[in-house]
């Protein structure tokens, strides 16, 4: 069970605490969880799955109720899912995530609008401006329009970046141009008003890609168009030293006058193929026990090494807590991350919080105990 560091065995002296007791410091209490510890400073989130929507999973369903207040749908709101064909939408398992987000008085993000990932075969089909132009705004009108005023959030345009900061050849910019983003943009202030618009991407915390984040977001700016905030996703590896970058990131995007998001947070503990250097390009990874080393459990060593990213990530966030919005993790727990299945198929990977048991991590605790010393 987890809680909160009993008050009585703290104290503070000149701004450090002390804990007197190890054994009691370390006991928590009922009331202690990720969206309570950091309620002053930024919404905590998950990304939710099928089951976890239709409420299958009882341990799941605690779990999210007590500990994160936002929630994201991992993929049943992707065009594909939620608009399979040119006249037929499926507002089915939507319109639950966003009723169990309202019932839960969760703060509830849409993901995502536009995206050249996970389109329905309709829409690769188009040939023309005239056809995109209309898909999307059909599209947008009808999907935020649905939601306006029950969801909080949208992630309207998804990963238009290549790595070098360059648009990337999509669908979209080869027969829109680059202005398909202002559209989408302009569309879904008119479908929802009142939902806080942001642009997502993987990699922006890195200068380069970062860069042309920032030349995107100055420009729909320059041209009228409503931009609250930049998601930077956070697929991340333990072996990433990356904090000087996500802090410069922070700072940079922040600076534009938008807030800064972390909306789909997780660390990799396995290698991947692409930090093999020399690897075979050819060569298949599925299966290969040397890529797929904890299948058991996670080694201490590794356990730790996960919790210190985690603890000098949050450090870093509450640093910058005035500029940060939401903290969402992708996942609820490692089970049900989607690490487990790429870049290589049928691995166990451990990236989150919360164990395949549903109990926290030493991540977890190292988190929590960063709001109870402070
Ligand atoms: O986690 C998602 C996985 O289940 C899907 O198969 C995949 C393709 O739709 O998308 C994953 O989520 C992605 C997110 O929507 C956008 N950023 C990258 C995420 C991980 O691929």
């Amino acid at each position: 069970m987890h809680v909160k560091y009993t008050p009585k065995t703290w104290i503070k002296i000149a701004g450090i605490a002390i804990c007197f007791s190890q054994s009691s410091c370390v006991q928590k209490a009922e009331s202690s969880s990720l969206k309570n510890a950091f309620q002053n400073d930024f919404l905590i989130g998950a990304a939710l799955g099928t089951e976890h929507i239709l409420e299958k999973n009882q341990k799941a369903d605690a779990l999210i109720k007590r500990e994160f207040n936002s929630i994201t749908p991992e993929n049943i709101m992707k065009a594909e899912v939620i608009h399979p064909e040119a006249n037929k939408y499926d507002f089915n398992l939507s319109d639950k995530f966003v009723a169990y987000g309202q019932k839960n008085n969760m703060y509830v993000v849409g993901h995502t609008l536009i995206w050249h990932s996970q389109l329905p075969a309709f829409v690769n089909k188009i040939s023309t401006a005239d056809s995109l132009r209309m898909f999307m705004k059909e599209h947008i009108n009808t999907v935020a329009g649905r939601y306006s005023g029950k969801l909080n959030s949208w992630d309207v345009v998804n990963e238009a970046l290549n790595e070098d900061g360059t648009l990337r050849e999509s669908l979209f910019y080869k027969l829109l141009g680059e202005n398909y983003i202002k559209e989408a943009f302009d569309l879904a202030a008119k479908a929802d008003p009142q939902a806080a618009l942001y642009y997502n991407d993987y990699n922006i915390e890195q200068p380069a890609k970062r860069k042309g984040a920032i030349a995107l977001i100055k420009k729909l700016q320059a041209s009228g168009t409503k931009i609250d905030g930049v998601g930077i996703q956070g697929h991340w590896s333990i072996n990433d030293n990356n904090l000087k970058e996500v802090e410069d990131a922070i700072v940079e995007f922040s600076a534009l006058g938008i807030k800064v998001a972390f909306t789909e947070l997780d660390y990799t503990v396995l290698p991947n193929p692409w930090d093999l250097k020399g690897a075979e390009v050819n060569q298949n990874f599925e299966g290969n026990p040397a890529m797929n080393m904890y299948t058991e459990s996670l080694p201490d060593s590794v356990q730790n090494q996960l919790a210190k990213r985690y603890e000098d990530l949050f450090r870093l966030f509450l640093k910058h807590k005035d500029k940060i919005s939401r903290i969402t993790f992708w996942g609820v727990n490692d089970g049900h991350s989607w690490l487990n299945g790429w870049p290589i198929k049928n691995r166990t990977n451990y990236p989150l919080f919360f164990d395949r048991a549903y109990q926290p991590k030493k991540a977890y605790d190292a988190v929590l105990n960063l709001k109870s010393t402070n």
